[in-house]
């Protein structure tokens, strides 16, 4: 049997007031909110102590028997993002050539994408996301690990909005299929690419779609 981690007392507990939570709720969401997914990037260089951090914000995400089950490769060297961007769209064009069904094709045209993915060169930083469906154990064995899709989806989303709050804007790229970063960045078989995250700061005259969210009513009930 594993033996039981040792408990100690909480270690932060602010104690806010009804008050205090009313409006740090709302400014957090007054933050979030202006998140947008950014096609269009500045070559500006954003400095590695930066990803670092959001990449620690990242794994402390709560996950499946803390097993922690993710890999992020940051990648800034141009060389290797040009690898990135060419097997990205060798995939893309096969997807918007014919391989996506027209449905989905119908989905994406007002988002006005296509197998074209500049980004990947211009923008400083990429962060490869790998999911770990078992880690490595003794004897060559393999450790299980449980939730893996919920809790990388998790640390992924902690990961974009640490970048929003450091004042950098990201796109969540997923080139389908992606097995190709495990080629490109030497990533072992119990990984699998869960997301491409293109990270920098917008263009000066990056553009956006007009869209909206969902309002409150539409996403969530009360009891
Ligand atoms: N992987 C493609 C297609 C794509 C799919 C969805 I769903 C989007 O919201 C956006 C794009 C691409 O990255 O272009």
């Amino acid at each position: 049997m594993t033996r039981p981690y040792d408990t100690i007392p909480l270690p932060y507990r602010p104690g806010r007031s009804a008050d205090e939570l009313r409006s740090r709720a709302r400014d957090f969401y007054d933050e979030v909110r202006q998140r947008r997914t950014v096609r269009d990037y500045s070559p500006q260089p954003v400095p590695r102590e930066v990803i670092e951090s959001c990449l620690l914000a990242a794994g402390t995400a709560p996950n499946g028997a803390n097993h922690q089950p993710w890999h992020f490769v940051a990648v800034g060297d141009p060389e290797v993002k040009r690898r990135i961007r060419e097997a990205a769209e060798e995939e893309e064009r096969a997807f918007y050539g014919g391989r996506a069904p027209q449905e989905w094709l119908d989905a994406l045209a007002p988002l006005g994408t296509d197998s074209r993915k500049p980004f990947l060169e211009t923008a400083p930083w990429l962060i490869a996301i790998f999911a770990q469906s078992w880690s490595p154990g003794e004897d060559e064995g393999r450790v299980k690990n449980y939730y893996v899709t919920e809790s990388v989806g998790i640390a992924t989303g902690i990961l974009i909005t640490a970048l929003h709050h450091a004042g950098l804007a990201t796109l969540t790229h997923t080139p389908s299929p992606m097995k190709f970063l495990n080629e490109v960045l030497g990533r072992p078989d119990n990984e699998r690419p869960f997301l491409l995250l293109v990270v920098g700061y917008p263009a000066d005259d990056a553009q956006v779609p007009d869209i909206t969210k969902k309002s409150l009513d539409e996403i969530a009930t009360f009891f």
